[in-house]
């Protein structure tokens, strides 16, 4: 009987090492004491019942729970890798795409990966070994009971002190799965998501007057303008091409590795048009999909899961509509299969007239997934030239993780060095090279001096870069985490003078920017983006509560508690006190909120009647 209490303990320590390890491994910190309480207690939630078993079905029953719980973590981690976040139900709701990321998954496991199934070989021989005794009902009663506590007493009462001193904020508002596990572990996570999961999708919750309110006032308030950058309607008439480049960031941008220019193409385009150098990528859990909603629908995207898959049927002021409702022909060109992130359901939405993907194209030349972005480019112009004005947007892929692509295609001279810093150089110079091409024909079919074109990146390069890395590009910058928040935001305007712009701003102020070009303003739109050119200062609220402005960098900490997160002078990159920072994050509360209601309540739907 002593043995199998003693087995249990064994199961309950190894499972505690294994979430610790896992912690450790994605390099999540936090290891405070009440975390340990919390992790070692909710395993005694999740597994008091397995005491109340008889002998046999208790040892079954426990490799059984003890292998999800091993699957569970290894899933975690090669998720966590990727998206840095964790698989939640709104992911598993869109399961059907991992089967693409398959290559990128692989080289994501690691030899070490085997230690989360470290127990399995000894869980497995515990069932075959012979046990002479069995326990009496009301002991086992007992001491399932017992173990039930004492679960509850780790976990509750630290729960309940952080909450005491942090308020709900960080349950209600969600902003970040990292903040919840750092709180209640990574079983107690998914037990949270779950819960929530199935309530939202079974009990919707009737928005409140006041959070009704709380929305009309934030489109109420005044903005913060100055004297136009640009002068307004500058593009008016003119077709519109917008080009979201895949994990495409910034910091390669003017510079060089062994003598050679990383992307020359478009360092000489910057010369010629408007740039805007501290531009931020604003996505969470739906990546690629939710660039394009945050560049298309200026509004932010949600914290679990993506607009695309979970509320593609809503009503948006989005760019493609107002467009059309002013004339323009609106396409969408993305040369993948056309289901993947629910696409041929929101673009037939937004709505975008036509949606050329995968198999709308020749697929005569394959870089890394699929079509390559040049031939992306020229067969996607052949399409669409013929029918003016137009609004194309046009989505690349040929530098996506793992940046793989075939070696006649990596045209840099690298030394040897780390392959996956070395492949995401040799991807980027490429669809920079894809961009020259692009241009070219542009002025080739005489669109270049009728057509505003805009490029810009969807989110980071998800890699853990080396110092060795960054001092053979020559980076210095003391705040990476800042530095790999960047994407480049380039616009190319016909007969307008090159302008550098230094202000920060984030994908979500690309409509109401492109809006002031075209020449109709983003009044009585519900867009929660700015207009770059008239702006003045601004915090750009990224999707973890973390905001950026002119002055400061608010990086919010995991636990959703304002004086937890850090404040850095961005000029300086010091870390100056954080009160310094408190106007980003009260922006970032409000505005993300607002975004929620919006999205959760199909409110524009509802205001716009
Ligand atoms: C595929 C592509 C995926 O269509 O958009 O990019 P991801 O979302 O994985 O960055
Ligand atoms: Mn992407």
């Amino acid at each position: 009987m002593l043995f199998n209490y003693l087995f249990y303990i064994f199961f309950i320590v190894i499972t505690g090492l294994k979430l610790l390890y896992f912690g450790y491994d994605l390099e999540i910190k936090y290891t405070s004491l009440p975390f340990l309480s919390v992790t070692i207690g909710s395993i005694l939630i999740f597994s008091f019942w397995l005491v109340f078993l008889r002998t046999k079905a208790w040892k079954l029953c426990m490799l059984i729970l003890s292998f999800t719980i091993s699957m569970l973590l290894l899933s975690d981690a090669l998720y966590f890798r990727y998206f840095h976040d964790f698989i939640t139900f709104s992911v598993l709701r869109q399961a059907f795409q991992v089967d693409s990321l398959t290559g990128s998954i692989f080289s994501l496991l690691k030899w070490m990966d085997l230690l989360f199934f470290v127990d399995q070989p000894i869980m497995l021989l515990n069932v075959f070994m012979r046990m002479p005794k069995k326990i009496a009902v009301e002991k086992r009663i007992i001491a399932a009971s017992l173990t039930l506590l004492l679960g509850i007493c780790l976990t509750v009462p630290p729960i309940h002190r952080y909450i005491e001193k942090a308020g709900t904020n960080l349950f209600l508002n969600n902003w970040w799965n990292e903040s919840i596990y750092n709180v209640v572990g990574l079983l107690g996570f998914h037990s949270y998501d779950l819960y929530k999961g199935v309530k939202n999708s079974w009990l919707h919750k009737q928005i409140t007057d006041q959070e009704l309110e709380e929305v009309k006032a934030w489109f109420a308030k005044g903005e913060n303008r100055k004297e136009a950058l640009v002068p307004f309607g500058v593009a008016k008439g003119k077709n519109l091409m917008v080009v979201q480049l895949e994990a495409f960031e910034s910091f390669f941008i003017n510079k060089q590795i062994n003598g050679q220019a990383i992307t020359p193409n478009l360092n000489s385009l910057i010369k010629e048009g408007i740039y805007v150098e501290n531009f931020y990528w604003q996505t969470a859990q739906g990546r690629t999909s939710d660039a394009e909603f945050l560049a298309n629908a200026s509004l932010f995207p949600i914290a679990n899961g993506s607009v695309y898959q979970l509320y593609y049927q809503n009503a948006f002021d989005s760019l493609p509509k107002i467009l059309k409702a002013k004339g323009y022909h609106t396409f969408a060109l993305h040369a993948y299969e056309k289901s993947f992130w629910n696409r041929n359901l929101m673009y037939h939405h937004y709505p975008f007239d036509r949606f050329y993907s995968m198999e709308d194209f020749n697929e005569n030349e394959t870089v890394g997934w699929a079509l390559s972005d040049k031939e992306l480019f020229l067969q996607g112009i052949d399409k669409i030239k013929g029918t003016q004005p137009f609004y194309s947007f046009i989505v690349g892929l040929s530098s996506h993780h793992p940046y793989t692509i075939q070696n006649s295609y990596k045209t840099l001279k690298l030394e040897a060095g780390i392959e996956i810093e070395n492949n995401y150089l040799q991807a980027i110079h490429y669809v920079d090279t894809a961009i020259g091409e692009l241009i070219n024909k542009l002025k080739v079919e005489k669109l270049w001096d009728n057509t505003v074109l805009v490029l810009y990146g969807d989110h980071d390069a998800g890699i853990k870069f080396s110092d060795e890395f960054y001092e053979r590009l020559g980076i210095e910058s003391l705040l990476k985490s800042e530095l790999h928040k960047k994407v480049p935001l380039y616009i190319h305007v016909p007969n307008i003078n090159p302008l550098v712009i230094e202000g920060v701003a984030g994908q979500i102020d690309i409509t109401p920017t492109i809006l002031h070009l075209l020449g109709m303003g983003d009044n009585g739109y519900y867009v929660m983006g700015d207009n770059i050119f008239t702006m003045k200062d601004k915090w750009v609220v990224l999707r973890n509560g973390s905001a950026i402005s002119n002055d400061y960098y608010y990086e919010a900490a995991g636990t959703g508690v304002f004086a937890d997160g850090v404040c850095y002078r961005r000029k300086t990159k010091e870390l100056t006190k954080v009160t310094d920072c408190q106007e980003g994050f009260k922006e970032s509360m409000q505005a993300l909120q607002v975004s929620d209601l919006i999205i959760e309540h199909n409110l524009i739907e509802k205001m716009t009647k």
